[in-house]
Parts: structure tokens; sequence; C-alpha cells
């Protein structure tokens, strides 16, 4: 089975991202609305006995960050803009970076892309000539309260993906508990 963890923004948030590929001119495939994520981590073809290991392994890291809020303001290309294969959302937010290097440590030997972890939300992929999609302004932001494991099986129409678990980041301090404390929040949930 072919894997990956990964964040899946709010609706409206995925809604955002996809009005902007009716920028998209040429052989660019847009993702489809509903399937825009942020990879944590892609582990690729892993044989069904090692799942319990890898569900484990998502429990494990969801210590690794307490709930945060994600924002996503421009768009980029990899692996470059000269040669653009990708358009991605950047994203950012405190626990991106903690939950994949979690991840990382809890199965090496799946999680080694020496690229490095560069949080992004893809958009669209480029399957021939195609021109650059100018830069995009976001202003988006959401709460991260959970990560997920996710199938996916890639078909001639396109990937589908199945949801096997979700892992929530739980707040662990005092100082943390307050944070979210009704009435003591910093921010009101407006969305
Ligand atoms: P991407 O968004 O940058 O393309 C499912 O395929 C997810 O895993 C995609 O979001 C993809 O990231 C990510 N991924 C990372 N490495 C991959 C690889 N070698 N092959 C396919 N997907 C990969």
């Amino acid at each position: 089975m072919r894997l990956f963890f990964a964040v899946f923004p709010p609706r409206p948030v995925q809604r955002e991202l996809a009005a902007a590929q009716a920028a998209l001119r040429g052989n660019w495939k847009p993702v489809r609305e509903d399937q825009i994520h942020l990879t944590l981590g892609f582990l690729g073809e892993v044989p069904e006995p090692e799942l319990a290991r890898v569900r484990a392994a998502g429990r494990a890291a969801a210590q690794a960050a307490p709930p945060f809020r994600a924002r996503v303001r421009g768009t980029g290309f990899f692996p470059n803009e000269g040669r653009p294969r990708v358009w991605f959302a950047r994203a950012e937010g405190e626990g991106f970076e903690p939950l994949a290097l979690a991840l990382r440590e809890a199965l090496p030997e799946r999680l080694d892309d020496e690229r490095g972890f560069k949080a992004h939300l893809t958009l669209a992929r480029r399957k021939g000539p195609a021109p650059r999609v100018a830069p995009v302004v976001f202003d988006l932001e959401f709460p991260v309260e959970a990560f997920v494991l996710v199938e996916s099986r890639l078909t001639p129409k396109g990937p589908t993906y199945t949801i096997l678990d979700t892992f929530s980041l739980k707040e662990r301090d005092e100082r943390g508990k307050q944070r979210t404390a009704k009435g003591a929040g910093e921010h009101p949930q407006a969305d």
C-alpha cells in the first residue's frame, strides 16, 4: 500500500487555493480541490504487515507538537522557477517541522528524503509544455489540530485517497492549556 502522512486544510481554505488554479495555462494538471494537502512524510509502498508500526509512529509523532495555526501567503515552484514541475502554495506554522522530523525519526528507513522537508500544498503538476504561473498572494490561516495517514491508490483518472487514521495534536502543559482555555484565547475562532 502506498502511504503518506498529511495535513488537510479545511474545505474553505482548499476552495480558495483551488480558485487560484484558474490562472493555469497549458499542460498543468491541477490537484483536485478536496485533495489539496500538505505532506508531512511520503512513505511510498509499504507492505501491509508494517501498517501497525506506521500507525504507532503517527501516534508517537503527534506528541511532537501541540495544535498550532498554519498560514498560507504565497506560491512557488519545485524544483525551481527555471524548470518548474510542481506549483505550490507555501505554508508556515510552528508545528510542521517538528511533526515531519518526529515522523522521520520514527520511520527513518521510509522517510529519508534527502531534499528535506518544505511545508507546501501542491496546487498543480506540470505534465508537458506550460508557462509559469504568475505569483499569487493568499491571506489564509487555519488551525492544525490533527494530521492523517493516507492510502493513495493511483488510477488513470488520478489518485484516490483513503484516510486510514487520524492523529490528534494534544496540548501538553499548563501554559498550552491556558492558551486554549475558554475566555483566555488569543485567537478567537471566527472561522
Ligand atoms: P507533492 O505534493 O510535493 O507532490 C502523495 O503523493 C503526496 O506525497 C504528494 O503530496 C507528494 O508531494 C508527496 N510525495 C513526496 N515524495 C513523493 C514521491 N517520491 N512520489 C510521490 N509523491 C511524493
